[in-house]
């Protein structure tokens, strides 16, 4: 096997293309590296360890039932972090309100992390994969100081690096600075994240939708119409499309980043914004899929990336993928709303 390189490694020749780089943010993707691991080492024995499946009891700001294993990602990503005094605080799924890190080494530090520490985490119990998603961003307020919300709420145009961990039938980590995507496999027999997916691309065009039809009565009439169109025999012998929905975000965007193909969540009668999180789970993955040539957007052609957040927790509808299949659903969205426009003339 020829040598391959290491994401230790490749962190190190990264910051060394930026001769004004001081490694702050090196030392902090080496702290999610770290975190992964041990989370990775516990979501893979969530059967065996009683104290690690099922619920904590509680639930957190979304309302959602909190598993053992969403606190528990949760207390490591901000151990991890705040331990490397690269970060002034941190924005989580999991947290109500965002968390300052008030060390004088942290009040000093350039940047913030917002994070959904365990996407998915429904699936624990049931042994799907599920992931982690991050997302970096330098700090607006004044360096020295106690970390503010003007910190957090910022569009995901600028992002400085986003990524996510996979945890499944192997442990991978995916991220970029900005100049490509590149995905990392752990090797848990020596403990090592192996560059195994340089410069990932999503395909122009795809065949896999992602999306929960159950929710298909609820659904906006363009998004409706969009799914019997990949439904139709066109020709009669020929399948267009195939359905691939595993009810976790990060696998699903994973597949179809590799594969081609769209994951959908769109507004919906019972979620009228969507279900999923501008910050922490749309724009991190709208950061990654453009610059590996794919879009995301809300479904009326607004780039995600773009969208001005008001609150920590807002959602978004949420349209990702290959970018001509993201162009194909909004021209379903547009007929749709433009049907409904002559209707009421
Ligand atoms: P639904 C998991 O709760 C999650 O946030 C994503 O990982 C997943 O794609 C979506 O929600 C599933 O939502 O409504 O289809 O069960």
């Amino acid at each position: 096997m020829g040598r391959i390189t290491t994401l230790g490694e490749f962190i190190v020749q990264s910051q060394s293309n930026h001769p004004e780089a001081k490694g702050e943010l090196s030392r902090l993707l080496s702290a999610i590296r770290l975190a992964a691991k041990v989370v990775n080492s516990q979501t893979n024995k969530a059967g065996l360890v009683d104290n690690i499946m099922g619920n904590v009891g509680t639930t957190n700001v979304q309302g959602e039932q909190q598993k053992k294993l969403d606190v528990y990602a949760n207390d490591v990503f901000i151990d991890a972090l705040q331990a490397r005094h690269e970060l002034c605080g941190i924005a989580s799924e999991e947290e109500d309100d965002f968390v300052a890190f008030t060390s004088k080494e942290c009040k000093n530090a350039k940047y913030v992390l917002l994070m959904d520490p365990l996407d998915g985490s429904s699936n624990i119990d049931v042994n799907v994969s599920i992931g982690t998603i991050f997302s970096i961003y330098q700090r607006q307020s004044p360096v020295g100081t106690v970390a503010t919300m003007e910190d957090f709420l910022q569009k995901g145009v600028e992002q400085v690096a986003a990524g996510y961990v996979i945890y499944g039938s192997s442990t991978m980590l995916v991220y970029s600075t900005g100049n490509g995507v590149n995905g990392f496999t752990f090797d848990p027999t020596v403990g090592v994240f192996y560059l195994s997916h340089p410069n990932m691309r999503c395909p122009k065009s795809g065949k896999i939708y992602s999306i929960n039809e159950g929710n298909y009565p609820h659904l906006p009439s363009g998004v409706r119409n969009y799914i019997k169109h990949c439904k139709e025999l066109d020709p009669p012998t020929k399948r267009p499309y195939t359905a691939r929905y595993i009810g976790s975000l990060v696998s699903d965007f994973h597949r179809n980043l590799i594969k081609g193909g769209i994951y959908l969540y769109p507004s919906n009668s019972l979620a009228p914004n969507g279900k999923l999180r501008l910050l922490y789970e749309c724009n991190p993955l709208a950061f990654l899929v453009e610059d590996a040539g794919g879009k995301a957007t809300d479904g009326r052609g607004k780039r995600i990336l773009e969208i001005e957040p008001k609150e920590l927790h807002q959602r978004t509808p949420f349209f990702i993928g290959s970018s001509n299949m993201v162009d194909e659903v909004e021209q379903f969205l547009e007929e749709s709303d433009t049907r409904k426009a002559v209707e009421v003339m």
